[in-house]
This record gives structure tokens, C-alpha cells and sequence, in this order.
């Protein structure tokens, strides 16, 4: 059964995180705002709007990870580490926002930038996420390993050498997905949607959002498994390992609900993933990826990157064209960031 209002509102008054230390990285609720140009272009039957994570903090231009990483500061600082160790692409945002976070905490920063995406850009390496990394004086270096969100040999090597080098190392996963605490910063999401729904006087039908580590999705499902909306977030796999990243997802969603003493189970259909958008692979784009990125910054002025972002509005927007939502449904786009990866895509996009 489906609460109404008056229950959510309940339901957010009791916190689901309130057991766990939370250390702020970012401004505080993100903005909700209406997309009526881009609704309106894809034939007015339903309301988009979008829930602008990128937009939710000062550090090195934002994004979905520092949710994440406000709720493993505390154990960061508990364990008396000195370096941070994290995993990604050369154009990870992920890495760059834990870069971030050790300035901003006065910790060191060791970076493994595998080799994810066949390059085609003469700057890729050079411009962008890595860019910012190395200026927050993280100690970046590119390893030759392809794409994979699982736990990584060289990830494990790096903090071995900063044990070696006499350093304490603290090693958070891709995507800080396979954390222990990794799932609760979008658990907390979930209870800010609610609490801003109760202030707008509607509750959204669905709520689209990209996943490829995992933790982000995993995250919504169990924070909206309390009002029975979990299957309403709707994934759109970027990973293009689809059997991979559900299972990550399935198995973060079980350990956070779990973590924070849930007692209904996650079912199979809580977790929703569409596989359909994520070719030809993971940080290549397709045409209809281009001209989702196009759309969305020529309607609304809203940046979506070829990498995470663009893949999901591609999704959103083919959804919508072939009537997957109901008439007058309202969609909520989650916009996680990522956007200064399109520096690395320059000579793709060197043209209107
Ligand atoms: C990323 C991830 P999850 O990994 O939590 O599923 O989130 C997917 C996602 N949007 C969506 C943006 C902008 C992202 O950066 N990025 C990773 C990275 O290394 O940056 C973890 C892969």
C-alpha cells in the first residue's frame, strides 16, 4: 500500500540514518526545478524535472560521490589515516571529489586511474577530472587495467605502497560503492525527495537515475522502500555490464537496508535497471547519446556529460517518446554531476 502525504511526512520525521555520523561536505537539500522546455519539446504528456546533484557543493564543482563520502568522514577520521586510496578512469569524477575531500580534510591523496575508455581525444588525459585532481595535489597515476566496478588488484597494490612509504592509507572502492557505508548517503536522498515533496504538494511517479558502481541507486532503493516506491527508481545502466552492476546494486541494497535495520527484504522487483541505453560501451557515446546532450542543453541550458549523464537523459528521453510513463506523469531526473569529463570529448563535440 502506498502512504499518502500525511504519512510521508511522518516518515521523515523519523530519520532512517539517525544511528550514523554524518561530516558535511556539500551545501545542504539540492535544488528541485521543473524542465518545461525539454517536457514540452518531447510532446507535453508528461512533467520533467530534475534534482540537480551536480549543483550540491563548493567542492571542486560537486556531484553525487560527496553524498557518499559525508557518511565515511567519520570513519575516516576515526581510523587515523593519512592518505586516501581510490580507484576510477582517468576521467573518474569519483576520484576527483575524494581528491576534494583530502584537501579540504588535510589528508593525502593516491589516485589508480585505470585505462576504462578507449581514448580518442589528444587531451583526454590532461583536461577535465584529472586535471582538477592534480591541481588539488593528488598523486595521480594512470594504470593500463580496462573497465571493471569490482574491487581491483591495483587498488589493493596502491595501499600496500603507502604502507611501504610509512603512510596509513585509507581505501575507499569505486565509486565508494562496495563501503561498508556507502549506500547511506542516498538513503538520506531519498528522505530529502520526501521532505521536499511535502512542501511541493506532490509526490513524484518516477524518479530516473543513472547507476553503473552502484551505491547510488542502491542507495534510493532502500530509502524509498519505507513509502513502497522502491521500484520506482528507475536505473539507467551506463556500465554496459549490466548482469554485473545489478548484482552490485542488488547486493549494496541488502547490505545498507540491513546496516540500518530495515525489516522488509529487498525484493528482485524493487531493483529496476535498463540495460538499453549504455552502447557501444562505458564512456563512449552513441548518436542518440550526442543528441540527448544536445536536447537537454538546448531546451534548459543543462549540461550532461557523454559519460554517466548523458546516457541517462538518452534513456529518459526514449522512455518518454516510446510512452513508458503515463500521461502526466512526474518524472524526476536526477542530474548526479559529472560534467567535467565532456573536456575530454572535445574533439567530438568541436562542433555546433
Ligand atoms: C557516476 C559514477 P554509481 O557508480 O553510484 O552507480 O553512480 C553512477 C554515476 N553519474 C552517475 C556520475 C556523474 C558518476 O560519476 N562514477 C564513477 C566514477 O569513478 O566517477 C564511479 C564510477
Amino acid at each position: 500500500m502506498v502512504p499518502d502525504l500525511r504519512e510521508l511526512t511522518k516518515i521523515t520525521a523519523m530519520s532512517l540514518l539517525e544511528n550514523f555520523e554524518r561530516y558535511p561536505l556539500t551545501f545542504g537539500p539540492t535544488p528541485i526545478e521543473a524542465l518545461p522546455r525539454l517536457s514540452e519539446v518531447l510532446g507535453g504528456r508528461v512533467e520533467i524535472w530534475a534534482k540537480r546533484e551536480d549543483c550540491n557543493s563548493g567542492l571542486a564543482l560537486g556531484g553525487n560521490k560527496l553524498r557518499k563520502l559525508e557518511y565515511l568522514v567519520p570513519d575516516i577520521l576515526a581510523s587515523g589515516a593519512d592518505t586516501l586510496v581510490t580507484i576510477g578512469g582517468v576521467q573518474s569524477n569519483h576520484t576527483r571529489l575524494v581528491a576534494a575531500t583530502a584537501a579540504k580534510l588535510g589528508l593525502k591523496c593516491r589516485l589508480v586511474q585505470e585505462s576504462w575508455v578507449p581514448v580518442e581525444d589528444a587531451v583526454y588525459d590532461r583536461v577535465g577530472n584529472i586535471l582538477l585532481s592534480r591541481l588539488m595535489g593528488a598523486d595521480s597515476r594512470i594504470v593500463d587495467d580496462g573497465f571493471d566496478i569490482g574491487i581491483r588488484s591495483s587498488w589493493r597494490e596502491a595501499m600496500q605502497e603507502v604502507r611501504k612509504a610509512g603512510g596509513v592509507p585509507y581505501g575507499i572502492p569505486a565509486g565508494a560503492s562496495e563501503h561498508r557505508l556507502g549506500g547511506l548517503g542516498y538513503v538520506g536522498f531519498a528522505e530529502e525527495v520526501r521532505a521536499q515533496e511535502a512542501e511541493l504538494g506532490f509526490r513524484f511517479d518516477c524518479i530516473v537515475v543513472c547507476v553503473v558502481t552502484g551505491s547510488t541507486q542502491a542507495g534510493m532503493i532502500v530509502g524509498f522502500k519505507p513509502d513502497g516506491r522502491a521500484d520506482q527508481v528507475i536505473g539507467i545502466d551506463a556500465s554496459g555490464t549490466f548482469g554485473k552492476t545489478r548484482n552490485q546494486v542488488a547486493r549494496i541494497a541488502r547490505k545498507t537496508a540491513k546496516l540500518i535495520g530495515i525489516d522488509e527484504k529487498i525484493s528482485d522487483t524493487d531493483i529496476r535497471i535498463n540495460p538499453d541505453y549504455a552502447y557501444p560501451a562505458y564512456g563512449v557515446p552513441s548518436a542518440e547519446t550526442d543528441a540527448a546532450i544536445r536536447l537537454a542543453a538546448r531546451t534548459e541550458g543543462m549540461i550532461t556529460d557523454p559519460v554517466y549523464e548523458g546516457k541517462s537523459m538518452q534513456g529518459m528521453i526514449d522512455l518518454v517518446k516510446r510512452g513508458f510513463f503515463l500521461l502526466g506523469a512526474r518524472i524526476l531526473y536526477v542530474h548526479l554531476g559529472g560534467v567535467p569529463a565532456i573536456n575530454g570529448y572535445s574533439y567530438r563535440y568541436r562542433q555546433a
